[in-house]
């Protein structure tokens, strides 16, 4: 009775998200995983009852839409959408990436911002969340072009952003280079040299280890995971996808650790090396990122004793761990039973939302260990906030410091998400705990803050 009841609820509260937003597949599919674990959480703590507090997280707080219109080289007129999600300001100023990707659209950055807020609170630092970014397609695009885009676009986002009220930095096609002119023209616009962007140069206020953070937390995070089981990463072989900053940081850390990089992988197919990415084949990544080739295949030019799979996904390959590294839903069911068949006994992810709905509870129904990217990935906000703090105190610290602190960070997730998530035969469900952990801090600072 009381599950049917349960089950009925989360039922009815999904058929309204998806009646009152639709069209937005991948914000459905965030909402969905997530009321799956909370719905029942807030059903049985009364002081959480009867608040619409989903009801209010799933509305952003303000969406904003303009038009960024830029000239290419050519001198021809271009026009492109940009976006900024503000979704949650209870517990800090909206924080959150920037994507520039022809895939942005309004569903795909509200589930990004959606996932940004509950991350963001487990992290334990006082940000929001947020996110935004543009249509724009990067790729093939002059350095020149990237300039005049940024611009574009700042201009107009700069009227809604500040470093006590949204602080954006980079994803999916915005990394180092693109944050600087982002900052030049807020800087040159409100005329203030302020800790508004994140990811910044190590000039101009920068914190170290901030590019590495992403990868580097989702290894401390897999590490955690592992070691429940009293397994380690030393000697265990880890399929990556991906060749962008987030994989690039999971590959050095993996190797630091001991362990067995075989694939990486881009739109166009995924790439085998037997002998492990190590080394200067590491480095050869950032090589590969800034072509702005966007082709895994690239990589066998390079090292021709790898292969080079036209058109496949990587999670066909038989490995201990599988971190998927790329994109939303690069791995569905039919991977996580490969996965799983294959013997896999670790899925971490690095990438927002990466797994199917499908996949995740294949992975949770095999009792594999499993973690949701709002946990494991957290690392790159974690440490963006660590670069806020730096910016505040107008000190910077040393990569030790930094690291330690990420570090730090990751166990508290990881401890956070056994609090919540285990379950009475042991079995630790990191969706669980990830999302009722994430939902607490903000359900607490919301009631507080009564009405807004
Ligand atoms: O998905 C993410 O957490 C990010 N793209 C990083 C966000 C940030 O503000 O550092």
């Amino acid at each position: 009775m009381m599950l049917q009841n349960i089950e009925k609820k989360i039922e009815d509260f999904i058929a309204r998200i998806e009646a009152r937003n639709p069209n937005e597949p991948e914000f459905l599919q965030a909402v969905k995983e997530f009321a799956h674990t909370v719905i029942p959480f807030i059903a049985s703590h009364e002081k959480y009852s009867g608040k619409k507090l989903l009801e209010r997280m799933t509305e952003p707080e303000r969406s904003i839409i303009f038009r960024v219109p830029w000239v290419d080289d050519q001198g021809e007129i271009r026009v492109n959408r940009g976006f900024r999600i503000q979704m949650n300001s209870a517990i800090g100023p909206y924080k959150g990436g920037l994507r520039f990707h022809p895939s942005v659209n309004l569903s795909v950055l509200k589930f990004l911002a959606f996932e940004q807020v509950f991350k963001n609170s487990l992290t334990t630092l006082p940000m929001g969340g947020g996110k935004g970014g543009s249509d724009f397609d990067p790729q093939g695009k002059s350095d020149m072009e990237i300039m005049r885009f940024c611009q574009a676009f700042m201009t107009e986002m700069c009227k809604h952003i500040g470093p006590e009220t949204d602080v954006p930095a980079g994803d999916i096609g915005v990394g180092a280079r693109e944050i600087g002119y982002l900052f030049g023209q807020y800087k040159k616009i409100r005329n203030e040299f302020t800790g508004v962007l994140t990811g910044k140069g190590l000039a101009y206020g920068g914190s170290l280890i901030r590019p590495e953070a992403t990868g580097y937390g989702v290894v401390y995070f897999c590490e955690q995971m592992l070691a429940t089981k009293g397994e380690k990463i030393e000697g265990k072989t880890v399929t990556v996808s991906g060749f962008g900053n987030v994989a690039w940081g999971v590959i050095k850390k993996i190797n630091a650790l001991g362990g067995k990089v075989l694939t990486i992988s881009g739109p166009d197919g995924y790439v085998y090396d037997k002998d492990g990415i190590s080394g200067e084949k590491i480095d050869f990544l950032l090589e590969l990122r800034d072509s702005g080739n966007n082709k895994a295949e690239d990589y066998v030019k390079k090292y021709p004793e790898a292969e080079f799979h036209a058109g496949k996904r990587p999670w066909e390959v038989p490995c201990d761990i599988a971190i998927p590294s790329a994109t939303q839903n690069e791995l569905n069911l039919e991977d996580a039973q490969k996965l799983v068949a294959n013997g896999s006994i670790c899925l971490t992810e690095a990438a927002n939302m990466p797994c199917t709905l499908e996949a995740i509870n294949h992975f949770i129904s095999q009792k594999v260990l499993f973690s949701p990217g709002k946990a494991s990935n957290a690392g790159g906000v974690a440490t963006s906030g660590l670069e806020m703090t730096q910016n505040s105190i107008r000190l910077n610290w040393s990569s030790e410091e930094v690291d330690q602190r990420l570090h730090e960070i990751m166990v508290g997730i990881h401890n956070a998400c056994m609090e919540y998530g285990k379950e009475e035969d042991g079995y630790i469900n990191y969706v669980k705990g990830a999302n009722i952990a994430g939902f607490v801090k903000v359900a607490e600072a919301m009631l507080a803050q009564g009405v807004v």
